[in-house]
């Protein structure tokens, strides 16, 4: 909670005045009961109105003030709130934005939306209801207790017995309800994971009519988080009338004594009412109490849980003096890199070696799961190797700034990602000033230049929920583009033509020659594969192969059988 707090600083101007206001709010409704007994003793009981007439108008003009206080004070409190809120979003949203994978094994995108929203929120709403109620509930309970102890000490007594009751009987409350709220946020994540997941795979569930599955999921989460939160707030409810109990017994002794003491003349009609009022004042002032607790206990479960982002170890950061890249060659080196997924036993890349050198092309091919992706992840260095190293142009990717790198990287993961937006905006992802006339060229080097502008609205149609679904080759074709359009000295292409028809992927291939660059390849068409200067057989992460087409058509009994089944099914293409 702390360490959240400290975000409070920029505004701690504004904290100061929501917090003089509110002392000026307390003191008005400390004085009030003084006042009252003040009415009663010296003015009503004597028959004296100028007296009623002054107090009471004094009364009047302390309340004016006490109210323009309170209202200026919530302004100064949502203020501070919300900026906070604001800032500890901003500091979320940078922090997630330099996660590496690992990171987003520990915090699933759920519980990260859950953070960044409800999270805040919390945090957000006690910071407003700290500057605008909670200290106040606290002072009110003491300056009654100092003031009521000033005004006839030996009722005052009563209270002192009273007082540690409720406040031990508020710290169990306290301690019980934090537990409960925190297992609340906790299941408001599962909540969101599984809603999440059943709007992304929503055609996947029509097409496999799972939509009652689906929903009987949702329905056994949500009601989890409705049982936790009732029983949170059942426990919060059930201490509000225990309180009451408590402090009306309270009242009622104070009545009964203040009664015998009357009798006996040693204390005056005021006096007991001003007791009486005090005692009524911390009553509110402790069933304020269980309000706070629960947000209390809501906002510290929420705080800790923004924290844990906060201070989540990014284990993939750019060296303090990494060096720039001004420019690359593009020459690749695997030296006998070995790689496990983090958090993973088992090893996915055993032992890679390898060199490329600028402006040549890889193939790479292999069985499902052979580790070709995990091979290409690690050139923009979207993981380290857990062995070995990787450089390029001579240079440990571990010395290199990793913006530098990644800015001269085209990169086409195996599934295709766009984002919702306009062509020309997923175009300009690979190269935010780029032009119409170089989107254009790098769409055209990709194919997809006619079909955009058979589109509704040509490079300005809105794609993703709101607007066209791309086909899947479309959908390749344009994210090559997106990496076209860097003009990168390395391309990576992960079966990023695979759902292209021959010729259409000829075409691309023929165009991408042209930008000179090193190209890695995942392919499992020989027709691609022939065109390398080098291709790669991987399998279980080892490379078993390599050469060029005609030499592993001489040396390599595996190639030879790719090649045999492929040209026996060309064949059978041309026979039908
Ligand atoms: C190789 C595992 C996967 C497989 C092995 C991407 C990814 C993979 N794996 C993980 O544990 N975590 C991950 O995030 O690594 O996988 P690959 O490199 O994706 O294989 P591929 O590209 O050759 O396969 P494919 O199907 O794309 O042709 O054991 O479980
Ligand atoms: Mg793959």
């Amino acid at each position: 909670m702390t360490k959240i707090l400290k975000f409070i600083k920029p505004y701690r101007v504004a904290a100061y005045i929501a917090l003089i206001l509110m002392l000026i709010e307390l003191s008005v409704e400390l004085l009030q009961p003084l006042l009252i007994g003040k009415i009663i003793d010296e003015g009503i009981l004597n028959n004296d109105m100028s007296v009623v007439l002054y107090w009471g108008g004094m009364m009047l003009l302390l309340s004016l003030i006490a109210f323009f206080s309170g209202i200026t004070n919530s302004y100064y409190a949502a203020f501070v709130g919300q900026n906070l809120g604001f800032s500890i979003r901003k500091k979320l949203m940078k922090k997630v934005q330099s996660f590496s994978f690992a990171n987003f094994n520990t915090f699933p995108h759920a519980s990260l939306i859950t953070r960044m929203t409800n999270d805040v929120t919390q945090v957000q709403n006690i910071v407003f209801m700290g500057l605008r109620i909670m200290l106040r509930a606290p002072l009110l309970i003491i300056g009654s207790l100092i003031l009521a102890v000033l005004v006839n000490w030996q009722l005052a007594l009563i209270f002192l017995i009273t007082i540690p009751v409720v406040v031990i009987f508020l710290v169990i409350v306290m301690t019980k309800g934090g537990k409960m709220f925190r297992s609340v946020q906790q299941k408001l994540d599962t909540v969101n994971n599984v809603m999440q997941e059943s709007l992304i795979g929503l055609r996947l569930i029509k097409a496999y009519n799972r939509r009652t599955h689906e929903v009987k999921k949702f329905m056994n989460v949500s009601n989890n988080l409705k049982e936790q939160t009732a029983s949170a707030l059942r426990l919060m409810e059930a201490a509000m009338p225990a309180l009451l109990f408590i402090m009306n017994v309270c009242i009622i002794f104070i009545l009964w004594i203040g009664r015998e003491q009357l009798q006996a003349t040693n204390i005056e009609v005021g006096e007991v009412v001003s007791i009486i009022n005090y005692a009524t004042r911390m009553t509110t002032a402790f069933s304020m109490f269980s309000f706070i607790i629960m947000a209390f206990s809501r906002a510290r479960a929420s705080s800790e849980r923004i924290v844990e982002v906060l201070e989540a170890k990014i284990d993939l950061e750019d060296e303090e003096d990494g060096k720039s890249l001004e420019q690359l060659k593009g020459a690749v080196t695997f030296e006998h890199v070995s790689f496990r997924y983090p958090g993973m036993s088992t090893y996915v890349l055993k032992d890679i070696s390898f060199h490329i050198r600028p402006g040549e092309t890889v193939a790479i091919l292999g069985s499902t799961g052979a580790g070709k992706s995990s091979i290409l992840q690690l050139i923009p260095r979207l993981y380290d190797p857990t062995e070995g190293a990787v450089y390029v142009d001579g240079m440990n990717l571990k010395d290199v700034k990793m913006d530098d790198l990644r800015k001269r990287i085209g990169f086409t993961p195996q599934e295709s990602i766009l984002f919702s937006g306009t062509v020309e905006e997923n175009l300009a992802w690979g190269k935010s000033d780029a032009t119409l006339s170089e989107m254009k060229a790098a769409a055209q080097d990709a194919q997809i230049h006619e079909t955009i502008t058979d589109l509704k609205d040509g490079y300005e149609t809105k794609l993703g929920q709101k607007g066209i679904n791309l086909s899947g080759g479309q959908k390749q074709r344009l994210s090559v583009a997106r990496a076209l359009i860097r003009k990168p000295n390395i391309l990576i292409l992960d079966d990023s033509t695979s759902a292209l028809d021959l010729q259409t992927e000829s075409k691309v291939l023929d165009a991408i020659d042209k930008y000179k660059c090193t190209l890695f390849i995942v392919t499992q068409k020989l027709s691609t594969a022939k065109r390398a200067d080098k291709i790669m057989l991987i399998d279980d992460g080892k490379i078993i192969e390599e050469g060029t087409h005609d030499q592993l058509m001489n040396t390599s009994t595996l190639y030879r059988e790719i090649a045999y089944s492929q040209s026996e099914q060309g064949a059978m293409n041309s026979v039908y």
